[in-house]
């Protein structure tokens, strides 16, 4: 029979391919007699690998182009501090509170004086008099007997500086100005009458006497 015949060999073609690693296609076992089984051997596996030739003789190739950038180093340790800065400007809102401080004192002492002045001339007006406002020598000297000391004349430059007028208006006809007045020392707007007779712009705020004039 013929798978019993056939049974051995096909045994040992199975131990020869199991041995050597190389697998007998179906085909060729078909073809496999029970006398002679002559099937051509495999290629030998392949040898080791050579040694690295020497250099070839031809031309180098050009130089290729750069490689791609590296990944970034590591973050390196801080650097020492800095010298300290100089001193900054002030701030713009500290300078404008300064100007704001400094408008708002002005503005009080200008309300005081005015207040001050305003309150001669109420004095006066009770009395259906004004501040009294030498327009000649004459006046000047009358005055200067009432008061026997330093008064108060109806007169100043509170409206434009250094430009004296009359409380009741109008420009000056007539001045007596002691020597270097008036001179607007510290912000003088109001005038008085010295003992001697000679006029000195002085501080609204100030106190002294006040002459009051009833019209003739
Ligand atoms: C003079 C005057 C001022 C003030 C001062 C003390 O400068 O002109 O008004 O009286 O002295
Ligand atoms: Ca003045
Ligand atoms: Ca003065």
């Amino acid at each position: 029979m013929f798978l019993s015949s056939s049974l051995p060999v096909l045994l040992l073609c199975m131990l020869t391919a199991s041995s050597s690693e190389i697998k007998i296609s179906e085909d060729a076992l078909k073809t496999c007699s029970a006398i002679t089984c002559g099937i051509p051997g495999r290629d030998g596996r392949d040898g080791p690998k050579g040694e690295k030739g020497e250099p070839g003789q031809g031309l180098r190739g050009l130089q290729g182009p750069p490689g791609k950038m590296g990944p970034p180093g590591h973050i390196g340790i801080p650097g020492v501090p800095g010298q300290k800065g100089s001193k900054g400007d002030r701030g713009y809102s500290s300078a404008v509170e300064t100007k704001l401080d400094n408008l708002e004192t002005e503005m009080r002492k200008l309300k005081s004086e005015l207040d001050h002045v305003k309150k001669l001339k109420a004095l006066c007006a009770e009395l259906q008099a004004t501040v009294a406002t030498p327009r000649n020598a004459e006046e000047n000297k009358a005055i200067q007997d009432v008061a026997r000391s330093t008064a108060f004349l109806g007169i100043t430059d509170e409206v434009t500086e250094g430009q004296f007028m009359y409380v009741t208006g109008g420009r000056l006809a007539y001045s007596n100005w002691k020597k270097n007045e008036p001179n607007d020392h510290g912000g003088e707007d109001c005038v008085t009458l010295l003992e001697d007779g000679f006029w000195n712009d002085i501080s609204c705020s100030s106190s002294f006497l006040a002459v009051c004039e009833f019209p003739a």
